[in-house]
């Protein structure tokens, strides 16, 4: 122990005896004696102030939770749940922190980095009172570390490079293990270089179900994420800090991201992560009202819930919703700010509506190729129609739909409620009973209601 330390904790033994002092034995005190200096020795081991017993080290580990019997999975759309195995009462799980090829949407591939081949990493599930064992295995060329967000659990297992932990390098494995003594909707992500390796995709759920379950039938888990690609480039840009033109959920952009496949009448929990860099997002939903149900911080009491279409899911937080799919249909799910239903929109762009911007593309992108502007009428169907656009990139791009193209792209989802449903294939478009789908009016009902069109 060097003489410095040395002397600061004989300080602090010193400061921690005052207190006892003044409460218990002023009197007692030789007269001698200054109050607040109040004898040490100075080989003393530590202070003799019980320690708190602190939450994290009162857990109490019990037998593993076992899917189907203590809990109901989550269903990761576009994503995968990490798998375990249990070895003398521990879940051991594997995490691969790596460089891969990634695809966002159709025509839109980037080398990403993230966990055992995907971003976000798969989603850890676990149940409280588990004991849990994380192995994380560095295959990038830069260090990194693994934080266990909202997780409470022993400080040196926090994963905060350079606080709690080394980083771990190049090559190397780590271990961490502690017991679950909360349920909720965790992260788990990167907390080195973060705002690189966020970027580059090094983020992940951590669902931790209670021990009684308040069972629901569906349990979706989505994470939000954003990057910037500049068109005809195969790498986000990391340190961007502001234009974002790729909006994801589970890594993936409409007309890419997986329906949300309920049963009419199911009971279902939608928890939305977000581990953007900068931006909030505003989730709705349409054809139900929901309830936040918790955060990253746990439950939130029946109370206290609030009824709500649209929940802002803050940058670093979870927003747990429930509700009751009661009608049937194709239900969008997206985020609210008009630009992070776009994908790979240039923020640049002057206002061109009303100009003839081809002409001008044209002589243009010769010297510019990733140059292109908004369509003149807006930028509705300009993916549609074949606008043209560098190698690697899809600017605007939309999906079919059934009623023609659907022009969003980024966060936009789809739930498709069903009277029927046995997996989470896609059941393709909603046949809508008929005399329920809006269409153009006819010259009688005009005439009938006394509408001038
Ligand atoms: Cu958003």
């Amino acid at each position: 122990m060097s003489d410095d330390r040395l002397s600061r904790r004989a300080l602090l033994g010193s400061a921690a005896a005052a207190v006892l002092t003044s409460a218990t034995s002023a009197a007692a005190q030789p007269p001698h004696q200054h109050q607040h200096a109040a004898p040490t020795p100075a080989t003393s081991p530590e202070p003799e102030v019980p320690a708190k017993p602190t939450p994290a080290n009162r857990a109490r580990t019990m037998a593993p939770g076992m899917p189907g019997r203590d809990y109901t999975p989550v269903i990761t759309p576009n994503g995968a749940t990490l798998p375990f195995r249990i070895v003398d009462g521990v879940k051991v799980f594997h995490l691969v922190a790596e460089e891969f090829q990634h695809e966002f949407v159709p025509g839109l591939v980037t080398t990403c980095w993230g966990y055992n081949g995907r971003t976000p990493g798969p989603t850890i599930e676990a149940v409280e009172g588990d004991r849990v064992r994380v192995y994380v295995s560095n295959r990038l060329p830069t260090p990194t570390s693994v934080h266990w967000h909202g997780v409470l659990l022993p400080s040196g297992m926090d994963g905060v490079s350079g606080l709690t932990q080394a980083p771990i390098a190049p090559g190397e494995t780590f271990r961490y293990e502690f017991t679950l003594r909360q349920h909720g909707t965790c992260m788990y992500h990167t907390h080195y270089d973060e705002m690189v390796q966020q970027a580059m995709g090094l983020v992940g759920m951590f669902v931790i179900h209670p021990r009684a379950q308040r069972r629901v039938d569906k349990d979706f888990v989505l994470l939000t994420n954003e990057w910037k690609v500049e068109p005809g480039t195969s790498r986000p840009d990391p340190i961007e800090m502001i234009e974002f033109n790729v909006l994801t959920f589970n890594g993936k952009a409409f007309p890419a991201t997986a329906p949300l496949v309920i049963e009419r009448g199911d009971r279902v929990r939608i928890r939305i992560g977000n581990l953007s860099a900068t931006n909030h997002h505003t989730m709705h939903i349409h054809g139900f009202a929901w309830e936040v149900v918790g955060t990253d911080g746990g439950e939130i009491a029946p109370s206290a819930r609030v009824p709500e279409t649209t929940v802002i899911v803050p940058v670093g937080t979870t927003r747990s919703m429930e509700f009751v799919a009661d009608m049937s249909g194709d239900w969008a799910l997206h985020c609210h700010m008009t630009h992070h239903t776009m994908t790979q929109m240039g923020h640049q762009f002057g206002n061109w509506v009303g100009v003839k911007a081809d002409v001008v593309d044209r002589a243009i992108r010769p010297l510019l190729p990733s140059y292109m502007t908004m369509g003149e009428k807006g930028m509705a169907g300009m993916a549609e129609h074949g606008m043209e656009a560098p190698q690697n990139s899809v600017p605007m791009l939309g999906g079919p739909g059934p009623f023609g193209y659907i022009d969003m792209g980024g966060m936009f989802t789809v739930l498709k409620v069903r009277d029927r449903v046995t997996s989470q294939a896609d059941p393709g478009w909603y046949r809508h009973p008929a005399g329920t789908v809006a269409r153009a009016a006819t010259a009688a009902e005009l005439a009938r209601d006394g509408i001038t069109a």
